[in-house]
């Protein structure tokens, strides 16, 4: 994709994405809820970010495919142009009206991400990366901190509520990391962890079996700011994996992270 393509889509999407961050304050569409698991829930905001996104871009581009949490996307062929959509990440929080949720876009090209955005409208950030371009939160420049030691860190875990079958080793990995750092916090949305990780306010952040949607645009967003995301064995997962072990840190704890779990 040329440089001039690519910044039209960038320069389309932002708007897109902060128009249905309105959707997000929506309180009777976000009580309008479905199990998709017993811990899995979809809302009618859900729904509406998606189609609301996935309209616009269409309208735009119809040639770039779009993969997005509340479709199958059994079709999506991992190697073209992909938008890839958490409409809303973060939607146990959304229902319970606990102020973390947020928009997740990114732009692929087989496993590169191009582009990623991530929208939070309840602390009315944007953040923002362009491969190559560095990563901003409303337009500031962002970078990893500079925390070199585990010691001094401070570390967010996932507990993933849709794989439970996992969390003996979630809470032993917890359990580990609690005892050699400052704190461990707990967001409950992976690209506003991700993010959180990029500016520096996290030195790190570890969930197990995260989909695509979840980490797509943190990743870019984290990788541009200075940040190193692996998985749990130190490789770099495949973007379109069913599932996901993913490590993400400011680069320098990232060794002794993993050693540790
Ligand atoms: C959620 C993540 C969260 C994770 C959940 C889920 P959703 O995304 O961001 O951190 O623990 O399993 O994947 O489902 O709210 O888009």
């Amino acid at each position: 994709m040329s440089a001039d393509v690519l910044y039209n889509c960038l320069e389309q999407a932002i708007p897109i994405v902060r128009e249905a961050g309105k959707l997000l304050h929506d309180r009777v569409r976000s009580s309008s809820i479905q199990e998709k698991g017993k811990t899995d829930f979809v809302t009618a905001v859900d729904t509406a970010v998606q189609s609301f996104i996935r309209d616009r871009l269409q309208k735009q581009d119809s040639s770039i495919q779009f993969m997005g949490e509340e479709q199958d996307n059994s079709s999506v062929e991992p190697d073209q142009l992909t938008w890839i959509l958490d409409p809303v990440d973060g939607t146990t929080n959304l229902i319970h009206g606990f102020r973390h949720s947020a928009i997740s876009l990114a732009l692929a090209e087989g496993e590169q991400v191009l582009f990623g955005v991530v929208y939070d409208p309840f602390s009315e950030e944007l953040f923002a990366a362009q491969r190559g371009h560095g990563a901003f939160c409303n337009h500031k420049p962002i970078r990893v901190s500079d925390v070199q030691t585990l010691s001094d860190s401070l570390i967010s875990v996932g507990t993933n509520p849709g794989s439970r079958e996992q969390a003996d080793a979630a809470f032993r990995r917890m359990r580990a990391i609690y005892d050699c750092c400052h704190d461990i916090r707990r967001i409950g949305a992976a690209s506003i962890e991700l993010c959180y990780v990029a500016s520096g306010r996290l030195d790190g952040y570890l969930e197990h079996g995260l989909r695509p949607w979840d980490f797509a645009a943190g990743k870019l967003i984290l990788e541009e700011a200075g940040g190193k995301l692996t998985d749990f064995c130190g490789s770099a997962p495949f973007l379109y994996a069913d599932r996901s072990d993913i490590m993400a840190s400011n680069g320098h704890i990232h060794a002794d992270l993993r050693f540790l779990i």
